[in-house]
């Protein structure tokens, strides 16, 4: 009577580690795309703006550098990419950079070049990269850019994660603040 028992204990006991693993399974799948996040990516600077692109995180065993794609540059992998803005590795969580003036209406497009691991090079504006970058927007003129580095791979969008902020401007304004700024550095370079 007891040896049934714990037979039918343990035969039961099976079944609930897999339903178990089948239900982390299915959680870990769902929970692949950040929360709000959707792909492709999208950034539009709707008004003028000045816009700062910060460092927020990576979970990646690869490096990568983010890039801002300028308009003109070609659309080919790793052509028109200019300077690296950020690393996923060697940029600090906080890390900004200021990619000055943007003009409203411009669909704001970087590039992520990965440089260990399965190389490759991921462009926002390239069908074959776009699916690679996912956007949230959490406020009227602020994005969370999560980037996958992996093609075929887990797809969880968090090997390297960057946030862009618009402050938008007049256009004037926009151009008195920089040369208020230069202004500034002159007097600056003066009193040295
Ligand atoms: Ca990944």
């Amino acid at each position: 009577m007891n040896t049934t028992t714990k037979t039918v204990t343990n035969r039961f006991a099976a079944p609930a580690a897999a339903f178990v693993a089948a239900t982390a399974f299915a959680a870990s799948a769902a929970s692949a795309m950040p929360s709000g996040a959707t792909s492709p990516a999208s950034i539009f600077i709707a008004e003028d703006a000045l816009v700062t692109i910060t460092f927020d995180s990576s979970s990646a065993g690869w490096s990568g550098n983010l890039h801002r794609i300028e308009a003109g540059s070609q659309d080919s992998l790793s052509d028109g990419l200019g300077v690296a803005l950020l690393n996923n590795h060697s940029s600090s969580r906080g890390d900004s950079v200021d990619l000055g003036f943007i003009a409203g209406g411009t669909d704001l497009m970087f590039a992520y070049d990965v440089v260990t691991g399965q190389r490759n090079t991921f462009r926002m504006d390239d069908e074959s990269g776009d699916g690679m970058f996912a956007t949230a927007q959490p406020a009227a003129n602020t994005w969370t850019l999560y980037v996958e580095d992996w093609i075929n791979g887990d797809y969880d969008y968090n090997d390297a994660v960057f946030t862009v902020t618009a402050s938008p401007v007049p256009a004037p304004a926009a151009l008195a603040t920089v040369g208020l700024c230069l202004v500034g550095a002159g007097s600056r370079r003066r009193r040295a």
